[in-house]
C-alpha cells in the first residue's frame, strides 16, 4: 500500500473565490475497471438485484449504473406484486426497474412467473382447470407487457424440494395440476416472448446432489422431447453451512453439456474480509470455465439491503464501499489490478482547493485521483486548525479525532476509481478568526 502525502495551501484566502474547476467523479471507467466492463471482456454479464423503492439513493444508483451490467427486479415482478388480484395487473414498480435498466444498457432478468412463494391468496384457491387458466394468463400478461425487453425470464422458480427425495415441491401447481405444470409453464412462456431465454432456477442446486440431479433429470427429459428451456438459473445462496459446493463447476458443465446455458442468479456469500473473497473468486472462476456459464447476479447492490444484511454477504458494504470480496471478483474477471486491497499497487493522491471563501467561513474541496491502478477504496484525513470548526461536509463519510480537528474522510458511495480517476468530497468551515489552511494528509487506497 502507497501512501501520498500532498499539503496544499488554500488557493486563495480573501473575498469570494470560485475555484478553478478540478476533476470530479470521473467514472467513466477505461475497460475492465468495473464488474460489468471486466464481465464483459469475458463476454458474460454481471448482474446485481435491484429494488425499485432505493433508485432514488444516489449511492445505490451510482454503484448500480457504474459497476453492472444486468439488473433482476427483487421483488417488483412476483405474482403478489403484478396480480394481487385476479386479472388486475400492476406493473408500476417493475416498470421502474426495467425502464432504469435499459436505460443504462443493462440486460434484464425477469424473477419469475410460476413461483410457491409470494403467491397472492387467491391462487391457492382456484380448482384444477382454474388455476391452469389462471397460471397461463398470468405467463402471457407478464411477459407480453415486457416482451423483447428482458433477456432472461426465470419462468418456474424453485419447484423442487430440498433434501434427498429428489421430488417436487408441495404448492398450488404441483398439488393440483401435477409434474406437468413446469412444462406447460416453459411452453406458455415460449409463445409469449419467443425472444426471451427460458430458465428454470433454484437453490441447493449449486452442487452435485439429489435435488440438482432431479433438476438435470428434468432439464434433460425438457431437452429430449423438445420442451422449450434455455437455461438454468444456480441461486448461489452460500455461508458457513451452505458454502461454494466443491464440485460447483463440475455441476454447471454438466447441465451445460444438456445444451442449455448456465447463470449463477442470485449470488450472496455470507462473511467478510479473505474467506468472504475467496469463495466469491471461487465462484466467478467456476463460471468463466464453463463457456456456457453467461452470467452472474448477485442478489443486491449492498449489505444494507440484503434480505439477509446481518450476513454482510454482498460486495459493497453498507455505505457502497467495495469490500476485499470486489476486488477479488474484478480480478477473478481479469479486470485491470483488480483494486484487490492491500494488494500494493493501490494508490491514491489528495489534492485540497478552497472554493468559496467569505467573512466568517470558506468551503474547502478534496479532490482524490487513484493512481495507475484502479482502486476499490480510499481515505484521508483533513487537520483544521483551530480553532476552525466543520459546519457540514458532503460526498465523503466523516469521523472526528484530535479534540474535534482532524476529521478522516472516506467514500460514501464515491469507493472505486478506475486508474487515474477522480472524484471529490467538500465541506463547509466556520474560520473562528483563523483564516489558515487545513492540511491535507495521506491519501490511503485499498
Ligand atoms: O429468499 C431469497 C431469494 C431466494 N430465491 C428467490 C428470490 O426471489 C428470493 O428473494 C427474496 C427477496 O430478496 C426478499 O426481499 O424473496 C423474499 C420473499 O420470499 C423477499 O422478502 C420479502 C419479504 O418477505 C416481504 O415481507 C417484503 O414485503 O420482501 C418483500 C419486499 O421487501
Amino acid at each position: 500500500m502507497r501512501m501520498t502525502l500532498l499539503r496544499l495551501a488554500g488557493a486563495a484566502t480573501a473575498g469570494l473565490v470560485a475555484a478553478a474547476a478540478l476533476t470530479t467523479a470521473a467514472h467513466s471507467a477505461e475497460a475492465a475497471d468495473t464488474l460489468g466492463s471486466a464481465a464483459a471482456g469475458q463476454g458474460r454479464s454481471f448482474g446485481a438485484a435491484v429494488a425499485a423503492n432505493h433508485l432514488d439513493e444516489a449511492g445505490y444508483t451510482a454503484t448500480l449504473n457504474r459497476e453492472f451490467t444486468s439488473a433482476t427486479p427483487e421483488n417488483e415482478m412476483k405474482w403478489d406484486a403484478t396480480e394481487p388480484t385476479r386479472g388486475t395487473f400492476t406493473f408500476a414498480a417493475a416498470d421502474q426497474v426495467v425502464n432504469h435498466a435499459r436505460g443504462q444498457g443493462m440486460d434484464v432478468r425477469g424473477h419469475t412467473l410460476v413461483w410457491h412463494s409470494q403467491l397472492p391468496p387467491w391462487v391457492g384457491g382456484l380448482g384444477a382447470a382454474d388455476l391452469r387458466t389462471a397460471m397461463n394468463d398470468h405467463i402471457n400478461r407478464v411477459m407480453g407487457h415486457y416482451k423483447g425487453r428482458i433477456h432472461s425470464w426465470d419462468v418456474v422458480n424453485e419447484a423442487f424440494q430440498d433434501g434427498g427425495s429428489g421430488a417436487r415441491r408441495s404448492s398450488p401447481f404441483q398439488d393440483k395440476l401435477g409434474d406437468g405444470f413446469i412444462e406447460e409453464a416453459f411452453r406458455t412462456a415460449r409463445a409469449a416472448d419467443p425472444a426471451a431465454k427460458l430458465c428454470y432456477n433454484d437453490y441447493n442446486t449449486d452442487g452435485v446432489n439429489a435435488k440438482s440431479t432431479a433438476v438435470y433429470r428434468m432439464v434433460q427429459d425438457f431437452r429430449s422431447r423438445g420442451v422449450p428451456i434455455d437455461c438454468v438459473g444456480f441461486q448461489g445462496h452460500f455461508n458457513g453451512n451452505s458454502p461454494v459446493p466443491a464440485d460447483f463447476q463440475a455441476n454447471l458443465q454438466r447441465f451445460a453439456d444438456l445444451g442449455v446455458d448456465v447463470q449463477i442468479t442470485e449470488l450472496d456469500i455470507e462473511g467478510s474480509g479473505t474467506a468472504q473473497a475467496d469463495s466469491y473468486a471461487r465462484v466467478v472462476t467456476a463460471c468463466l470455465a464453463v463457456d456456457r456459464c453467461t452470467g452472474i447476479t448477485v442478489w443486491g447492490v449492498t449489505d444494507r439491503y440484503s434480505w439477509r444484511s446481518a450476513g454482510t454477504p454482498l460486495l459493497f458494504d453498507g455505505d457502497y464501499r467495495a469490500k476485499p470480496a470486489y476486488g477479488a471478483v474484478l480480478t477473478a474477471l481479469g479486470g485491470d489490478g483488480g483494486g484487490d486491497p492491500g494488494d500494493g499497487t493501490a494508490s491514491c493522491t489528495a489534492t485540497y482547493t478552497r472554493t468559496a471563501d467569505w467573512n466568517g467561513g470558506y468551503n474547502g474541496q478534496v479532490t482524490i485521483t487513484a493512481g495507475s491502478e484502479p482502486i476499490g477504496s480510499w481515505s484521508t484525513t483533513v487537520t483544521f486548525p483551530s480553532p476552525q470548526r466543520v459546519q457540514a461536509a458532503w460526498n465523503a463519510t466523516t469521523t472526528w479525532d484530535g479534540g474535534g480537528s482532524v476529521m478522516t474522510a472516506r467514500p460514501s458511495w464515491n469507493g472505486p476509481l478506475a486508474a487515474g480517476a477522480s472524484t471529490s468530497f467538500g465541506f463547509t468551515v466556520t474560520k473562528n478568526g483563523s483564516d489558515a489552511a487545513p492540511a491535507v494528509g495521506a491519501c490511503t487506497a485499498s
